[in-house]
């Protein structure tokens, strides 16, 4: 079982559809942990953000990502991190394929409506900063549907 941060950014918001998008996500069997509307500040998003620091996009992105709220939400599912950057779709979301999250609902490579962890180290580092506060805990129904509960969740 893995945990990714997922971030519905700014203009996912603007554009009222934050709910589609967790749809998304909802749809395809992930569980949400975590879920919260927040404004990130500017000491937050220096850290989220901080392997993009040299990069010349880097004031502008921070400056996106601090200028709305944004909706954080942490999911788990086994392979989260991966079956979550394939719902996404590629990062410019002109390019990203029809069916995925940029795809269908984006035109651009900066806007672009969602972020997801890359990785398992970065995922614990982003659900670290964004919910220090931790993750909740309960059963969720369709974990025993969306996967084999004998093959895949060995209980
Ligand atoms: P992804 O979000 O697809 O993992 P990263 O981690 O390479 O993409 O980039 C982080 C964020 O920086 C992207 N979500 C996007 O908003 C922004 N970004 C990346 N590359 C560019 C670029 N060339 N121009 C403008 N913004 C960019």
């Amino acid at each position: 079982m893995e945990r990714t941060l997922i971030l519905l950014k700014p203009d996912a918001v603007q554009r009222g559809i934050a709910g589609q998008i967790l749809t998304r996500f909802e749809q395809k069997g992930l569980k949400i942990v975590a879920m919260k509307l927040m404004q990130i500040t500017p000491e937050l998003a220096a850290k989220h953000y901080e392997a993009h620091k040299e990069r010349p996009f880097y004031p502008g992105l921070v400056k996106f990502m601090t200028c709305s709220p944004v909706v954080a939400m942490v999911l788990e599912g086994i392979e989260a991190i991966a079956v979550c950057r394939n719902l996404m779709g590629k990062t410019n979301a002109r390019e990203s394929a029809p069916g995925t999250i940029r795809g269908d609902f984006g035109m651009s490579r900066s806007y672009n409506l969602v972020h997801g962890s890359d990785g398992p180290e970065a995922a614990t580092r982003e659900i670290g900063l964004f919910f220090p506060e931790g993750v909740v805990k309960y059963d969720y129904a369709a974990m025993n549907w969306a996967y084999d509960p004998v093959e895949e969740l060995k209980k």
